[in-house]
C-alpha cells in the first residue's frame, strides 16, 4: 500500500483532529505541530485541527504550540490522560462540532507526522474504528528502553489472553473515529490512558488494526515516563492494574 497518492483518506474529506498531550515540551512541539498542520491534505491540510492538552508546563510549551498552529488547552492536574480528556473536551464543545477522526500524537517528537495518513487509512476505508501505531518492528535503536519495550510486549501479551485480541504493543500513536471514542467512555486520568482504550474497544467489539509505525528519540527535553523511576513504576503499576481491572 503507498501512502503518497490519492487514497481513499483524501476522498473522505474527514476532518481529523490532533490530540497532543505535552508537559514541559518546548524544545520540541513547535515542529510536532507545525509537521502535523503541514501536512497536505484534501482542501488544505490533512488534520484540520491540532489541540494540545498542556498540563501546567512551566516553560513556553503553550505559547510555541500556538504558535506553530494549536490551540491550547490547559488542564492542570497532571495526567497524560488528563490532558487527553480536556482537550477532547474542547473537541466535543467547540462550535464547528466535534471531528470524525482524533489522532493521538506525542509532543516530543517521538512520532512521524507523516505517518498520521497511514493511521487514519483503514477507518477512512471503513475497515477499522481503531487504529494502532505498533512500534515493534520500525522503532529506532534506543527510541524505546529495553525496560518500555518489555513493558509493553507483556501488557500486549496479556490484553490478547486476558481479552482475546491481536494486541503487539500499547503505542500512543494511534487514531480513532469519534463516534467509536464516544462509545467508550474513556476515564483515566494518567498512564492507564491508552491500554484502557484497548480494552474497552475489545470488549466493546469494536474493529482494531495495528500499523507499522517508526519511532524516534525524543526530540529534545526531558523524559516524563519511560526515562523516570516515578513514571516507570507509576505506569507499569496502572497498566497491570487495568487490565486486572476491566476483567
Ligand atoms: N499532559 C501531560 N503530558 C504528559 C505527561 N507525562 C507525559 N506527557 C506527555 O506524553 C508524551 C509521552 O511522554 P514522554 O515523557 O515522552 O514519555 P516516554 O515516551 O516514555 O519517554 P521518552 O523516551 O523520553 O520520550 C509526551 O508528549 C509528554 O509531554 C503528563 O503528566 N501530562
Ligand atoms: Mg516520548
Amino acid at each position: 500500500m503507498t501512502h503518497d497518492g490519492p487514497s481513499v483518506v483524501e476522498d473522505q474529506h474527514l476532518r481529523i483532529a490532533a490530540v497532543i498531550p505535552a508537559l514541559n515540551e518546548e524544545g520540541a512541539i513547535g515542529p510536532v505541530v507545525a509537521e502535523l498542520v503541514a501536512l497536505p491534505g484534501p482542501g488544505g491540510g490533512l488534520v484540520e485541527t491540532v489541540v494540545v492538552g498542556d498540563n501546567g508546563s512551566t516553560d513556553a510549551t503553550a505559547a510555541r504550540a500556538r504558535a506553530a498552529g494549536a490551540a491550547v488547552v490547559s488542564e492542570p492536574q497532571r495526567g497524560y490522560g488528563a490532558a487527553c480528556l480536556k482537550a477532547i473536551d474542547h473537541l466535543r464543545t467547540r462550535a464547528e462540532g466535534p471531528p470524525d477522526v482524533l489522532v493521538f500524537v506525542d509532543g516530543d517528537g517521538s512520532n512521524d507526522a507523516a505517518e498520521v495518513r497511514a493511521l487514519v487509512e483503514p477507518i477512512a476505508a471503513g475497515e477499522a474504528d481503531m487504529v494502532i501505531g505498533a512500534r515493534g518492528r520500525l522503532a529506532d535503536p534506543g527510541s524505546l528502553t529495553p525496560t518500555q519495550a518489555y513493558g509493553n510486549r507483556l501488557a500486549a501479551f496479556l490484553l490478547r489472553r486476558l481479552y482475546d485480541t491481536d494486541t503487539t504493543d500499547l503505542g500512543p500513536f494511534r487514531a480513532i473515529a469519534w463516534p467509536a471514542y464516544e462509545a467508550l467512555g474513556m476515564v483515566d486520568r494518567n498512564y492507564g490512558w491508552t491500554v484502557e482504550m484497548q480494552i474497552k474497544a475489545a470488549k466493546r467489539g469494536l474493529r482494531v488494526r495495528e500499523v507499522d509505525v517508526h519511532n524516534r528519540v525524543r526530540r529534545a527535553g526531558q523524559s516524563k515516563v519511560a526515562g523516570t523511576v516515578r513514571g516507570v513504576v507509576g505506569a507499569s503499576y496502572k497498566i497491570i492494574w487495568t487490565i486486572a481491572r476491566y476483567r
